[in-house]
């Protein structure tokens, strides 16, 4: 399957990662090995780009915006449309490289390609609609207005989890807004950045798009601080942790360059004593147990309305007794493996922290062992309860550990909800208006998503998505997310045959 998939996209044993679109560079950097965590074997080596090759992409990428820049936006949004198209017909092997890769479960795996072409039919409208403002003038015979033009170079620092989806959020936007892209993909999956470079390099060369608008720098952390501190690229996005997101926001706040930040989550859902508790159960399983706890959303906690506790958590403890953990490829596995051996030690230890921090487990967790579990990836999703205070459980463990707590109080509830660092998802579960009310009210959720009757993941690619504190505060996707790929110009136009200051400041000569 892997060979057959590998051809499909032109990746050969030994790859270069390093493109400016319709050229793959010799790249002299650091060699990355892409394992999977399904199997544990090595899929093939890419060479990763130098200080060398890198300048030598900024610099095609900036010739490049010179040309890019004044292509029509909704031409821009046609070549954006074709990727769309060539997403849908490579959907099957991209969703299957993303599984195998990277370790979702297949229908993970495809629903990520979906969002990608989903955020294509997005862009392509909005290459229509870049608009801006116009406002009265205070002064006769003016006109004032502002608009919006491109950036320059955008670089993406994406995350192993959203290997591909993350990335196209960013660049379909950026592309039908003028910008030139310049992708870092995680170094824990190369491959199916390079199969996304390979669906775009055939729609660039078919539309004669200018080589540097598509880039693929792939390397380490290293790569990513050259882009942070690089004032040739006046916008950085990155996904991923808040301690990568802390370095990459102060390097590039020092230069005042812009950047996008999307980080850790500890998303909750509250679980009303009027819920629907069959429908919160769905919710919360998949918000834990899907990606194997590796989104940005997943739910980490479940804030539980004390007389529904009992009941609430016999139900968990019960689907979770039904988990199919296994090969993602497999389409009835619900859980896959996490990323690599790191992430599983890293689980360990949060394991190890909450028993010691106080917390006492519903469900036992622990790294599987023995046939089809090779790899050493594996674990088993686990139910802890706990105190919202503990420190464990103030931190984002990229794993399926799911914290339960108990409420009194809807106040209570909320104000349990917001207190972690963290900003991003978090949801109610209640059929009470006035419940659902006050969680979405400026006194409720602090996070940048706050859900009603849906679990923390699984959002579409139409709002803004992103959240606060130490989430960052960036917002990507949809809404009105392309303006951060774009600078704001305010113009006035004098049509009159006079001068006349504003604020009615006379200055006769
Ligand atoms: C992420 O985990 O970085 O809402 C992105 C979701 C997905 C995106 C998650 N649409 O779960």
């Amino acid at each position: 399957m892997i060979d057959a998939i590998l051809k499909t996209f032109k990746i050969t044993a030994q790859h270069s990662g390093v493109s400016t679109g319709l050229k793959w560079l010799p790249a002299n950097g650091d060699t990355l090995t892409s394992s999977s965590p399904v199997d544990g074997k090595v899929i093939a080596t890419i060479q990763a780009a130098s200080r060398e090759n890198y300048d030598a992409v900024v610099a095609t990428a900036q010739e490049a915006f010179h040309e890019w820049r004044m292509w029509p936006a909704p031409k821009r949004g046609e070549v954006v449309r074709q990727i769309g198209e060539a997403l849908r017909r490579n959907k099957q092997a991209l969703g299957k490289l993303v599984s195998y890769e990277m370790g979702k479960s297949l229908q993970e795996g495809y629903g990520e390609v979906q969002e990608m072409i989903d955020i294509c039919d997005f862009a392509v409208g909005l290459s229509r609609q870049l608009h801006g403002l116009t406002m009265h003038s205070e002064r006769p015979g003016h006109r004032m207005y502002e608009q919006w033009h491109p950036l320059g170079i955008t670089a993406i620092i994406s995350a192993f989890n959203f290997p591909v989806a993350v990335w196209s959020w960013n660049s379909m936007l950026a592309w039908v807004c003028g910008n030139v892209c310049i992708w870092k993909p995680s170094e824990k999956t190369p491959l199916t950045a390079i199969a996304c470079q390979r669906i775009v390099e055939e729609v660039f060369a078919a539309n004669q798009v200018p080589e540097g608008v598509c880039c693929l720098v792939a390397g380490n952390r290293a790569v990513g601080e050259w882009m942070a501190n690089d004032t040739r690229i006046p916008l950085v996005s990155a996904t991923g942790s808040t301690r990568m997101g802390k370095s990459v926001g102060s390097a590039v706040g020092a230069r005042l360059g812009k950047s996008l930040l999307e980080l850790g989550g500890n998303n909750a859902i509250i679980i009303s004593q009027d819920a629907d508790l069959d429908m919160s159960l769905i919710g919360a399983v998949f918000g834990a147990v899907g990606t194997a706890g590796q989104r940005c959303t997943s739910t980490r906690r479940l804030i539980i309305h004390e007389s529904v506790y009992d009941a609430f958590t016999a139900k968990l403890v019960k689907a979770y007794g039904q988990l199919r953990i296994g090969n993602p490829l497999d389409e009835a596995v619900h859980v896959g493996p996490l990323i690599d051996q790191d992430a599983v030690a890293a689980y360990l230890d949060s394991i190890e922290k909450v028993k010691q921090q106080g917390g006492t487990f519903l469900v036992e967790g622990g790294q599987l062992q023995g046939a089809g579990y090779e790899s050493g990836c594996y674990v088993k999703p686990c139910i802890a309860a706990v105190q919202n205070f503990y420190e464990i459980v103030q931190h984002e463990t990229f794993a399926p550990i799911l914290y339960v707590m108990k409420y009194t109080t809807l106040q209570e509830a909320i104000a349990m909800q917001n207190d972690v660092p963290q900003g991003l998802s978090s949801a109610i579960m209640t059929l009470n208006l006035r419940e659902a009310e006050q969680f979405l009210s400026q006194a409720g959720s602090d996070c940048g998503i706050a859900n009603v009757n849906i679990g923390t993941s699984g959002a579409e690619i139409g709002g803004a998505f992103g959240g606060e504190k130490e989430t960052g505060g960036g917002r990507e996707s949809g809404s009105d997310a392309w303006k951060a790929y774009m600078r704001r110009q305010t113009n006035t136009i004098n049509y009159s045959t006079h001068l006349p200051l504003a604020q009615g400041i006379r200055f006769d000569l």
